[in-house]
């Protein structure tokens, strides 16, 4: 007997055992057919009911949908089904019948609502097309760290109960440290650049990071897998969005070739790698909105509708990936450095089809600068003292970005909403499961 787990590879001839779920039965009189659906796909359980003993044919059609089941059987050879092959079978265990009803049909064409899928996700996931988006999403990690891997690039774990938050207090999450005051790490910023001053010159991380987003949109939520980078000596910013497209094209171009299956599954192409992204500057991005008829002015956050404008000229003009640099300080962190003599800095953001899936730039790594930008920005250089220390005795140019895993995946994959890219979605409304 062999224990089959993919089930394409069953031949016909000699005894398999297969598991799985019982999708459906259909009786047609003298004969019943159950589907059994495996990780790798579905297969035919054929049982002439004069051909089986009766309580184990009783068992298998009336079998409730989604028991999880083992089946043994002899695998034949069948011009009707789609591996070639049915299985006639001799017994089977149940390891876990399902109850009825389901709370979410997994082969029903009926779309069920985002809440009912999120509620039930154990089932949800059931679904070949549902389970693809994880598959690939895997695939689209190891790429990263392959990539980085190739650019000399070290894996890093920073903290995430920090002391203090580096991307602004409105969305701190905050956590009782056995009586002191801590918090969710909003993103490993303050970590990635300290490390840039120990000769650790690039590193990476993916990894949760924590937003108290009060924001019910497609797009936010309150944790999310950041995937960082910083890299140290650098000549300018152009180094840091090079180093990023780069790695972004090399997650496209791999799940286009290891990723066909789920693809296909899906019904989904991946975009081409395209290089070099244009790279818009955000006072063009602010002429473009206006021609959209949106009026932002000058020290404005693009916001949603600004990003989507943009992005819509932009997939005009065949670029569905493109940078937007050189926004305005003010809008930018504390980290951030300035571009001398004007209200702008050495900043950009990775754009995808009209909404932002990464920022980044070159940091401020001069520690005079540093201080009075955290002045202007309202922080206590207290606050931050074990980060500013790193800055005193010998900080190299730097600079790096932050990437969210989820954005990302989505908009490669055309989801309509962040949360089908992640396996258990926390927001606003959404602690479990
Ligand atoms: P920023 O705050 O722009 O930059 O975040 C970087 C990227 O993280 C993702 N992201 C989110 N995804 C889902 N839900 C959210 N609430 C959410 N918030 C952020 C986005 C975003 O582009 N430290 C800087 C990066 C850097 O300069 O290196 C940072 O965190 O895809």
């Amino acid at each position: 007997m062999t224990i089959v787990r993919d089930f394409s590879s069953i031949r016909a001839g000699g005894e398999v055992t297969v598991s799985g779920w019982a999708q459906d039965v259909r009786n047609l009189g003298g004969i019943s057919f159950l589907t059994l659906r495996g990780g790798s796909g579905e297969v035919q359980i054929t049982m002439p009911k004069k051909k089986i003993d009766p309580a184990l044919f009783e068992l298998l059609t009336k079998i409730p949908r989604e028991s999880a089941v083992s089946i043994t059987g002899e695998a034949k050879e069948s011009g009707q089904t789609a591996l070639g092959v049915e299985i006639i079978p001799s017994s089977a265990v149940v390891h876990g019948e399902a109850a009825s009803p389901l709370p979410l049909g997994v082969v029903d064409k009926v779309n069920a609502e985002m809440d009912t899928r999120l509620n039930n996700r154990f089932m949800d996931l059931r679904k070949p097309e549902a389970r693809a988006v994880f598959e690939l999403r895997s695939m689209a990690s190891s790429l990263i760290s392959e990539a980085m891997a190739a650019e000399g690039f070290v894996g890093v774990s920073t903290p995430k109960i920090v002391a203090s938050g580096a991307e602004g207090g409105a969305t701190l999450f905050g956590v009782d440290y056995f009586g002191r005051k801590a918090y969710l790490a909003q993103s490993p910023q303050l970590y990635k650049q300290m490390l840039m001053s120990t000769g650790l010159d690039r590193v990476f991380e993916i990894g949760p990071a924590f937003r108290a987003e009060n924001s019910n949109t497609n797009r936010h939520v309150t944790e999310f897998t950041s995937f960082d980078g910083e890299m140290a000596w650098i000549g300018g910013q152009g180094e840091v969005m090079a180093m990023l497209e780069k790695t972004v094209n090399r997650v496209l171009s791999g799940l286009r070739e290891r990723g066909a299956a789920q693809l296909e599954i899906l019904g989904r192409d991946v975009e081409a790698p395209g290089a070099p992204y244009p790279v818009l500057s955000y006072s063009e991005c602010l002429e473009m909105a206006a021609e959209s008829g949106l009026r932002l002015q000058e020290g404005d956050d693009l916001g949603t509708e600004g990003e989507k404008a943009v992005g819509e000229i932009m997939e005009s003009r065949g670029h569905s990936l493109y940078f937007i640099s050189e926004y305005p300080e003010e809008a930018k962190p504390f980290y951030i450095m300035e571009k001398p003599g004007t209200p702008y800095s050495y900043s950009f953001d990775l754009d995808f089809k009209g909404q932002e899936i990464s920022s980044g730039g070159q940091r401020e790594h001069r520690i005079g600068p540093l201080l009075e930008r955290m002045a202007k920005k309202g922080l206590d250089p207290a606050d931050f003292s074990r980060y500013l220390d790193a800055f005193r005795y010998g900080m190299p140019p730097h600079g790096g970005w932050g990437i969210g895993v989820d954005r990302l995946v989505s908009k490669i994959l055309d989801l309509p909403n962040v949360r089908e890219a992640i396996l258990f979605p926390r927001d606003t409304a959404r602690l479990e499961p």
